[in-house]
């Protein structure tokens, strides 16, 4: 029994020193080698809703492929995105999702707007 508490203490205790050491905004999660020439996606999602875009800072690595995918999950103004400096634009229904893709420079930062330019977003690639 003693040693069931400590593992448990042990656990919490690298959970939260994982979320204290863990930078601001989220990394591309899912980093998958599709192509037999050994070809690196990045894949990140961000669901759009109410409030706005969740994350609304996402991490990259510049040089390498990255799979943006937006999924609305309300109704929202937030479900028209504008990425100027892709000369992109998503619109999205409550329900649908749609997937850039782009290949951003080491320190560029890409950020995505409502068309009021009310709720943001940015990936930066490192
Ligand atoms: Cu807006």
């Amino acid at each position: 029994m003693k040693t069931n508490l400590r593992i448990a203490a042990l656990s919490l205790g690298g959970a939260l020193l994982t979320a204290a050491i863990a930078p601001q905004g989220a990394w591309a999660h899912n980093e998958k080698e599709h192509h037999k020439g050994g070809h690196k996606d990045q894949h990140v999602t961000v669901t759009v809703d109410g409030s706005g875009y969740h994350p609304a800072m996402v991490n990259v690595k510049g040089g390498q492929e990255v799979h943006l995918t937006f999924v609305s999950k309300g109704s929202s103004c937030a479900n028209g995105v504008r990425i100027p400096t892709l000369h992109k634009s998503i619109d999205l229904k409550q329900g649908q999702k749609k997937e850039i893709t782009f290949t951003p420079k080491k320190g560029q930062t890409i950020a995505f707007a409502c068309q009021m330019n009310m709720f943001k977003g940015k990936v930066m690639a490192k």
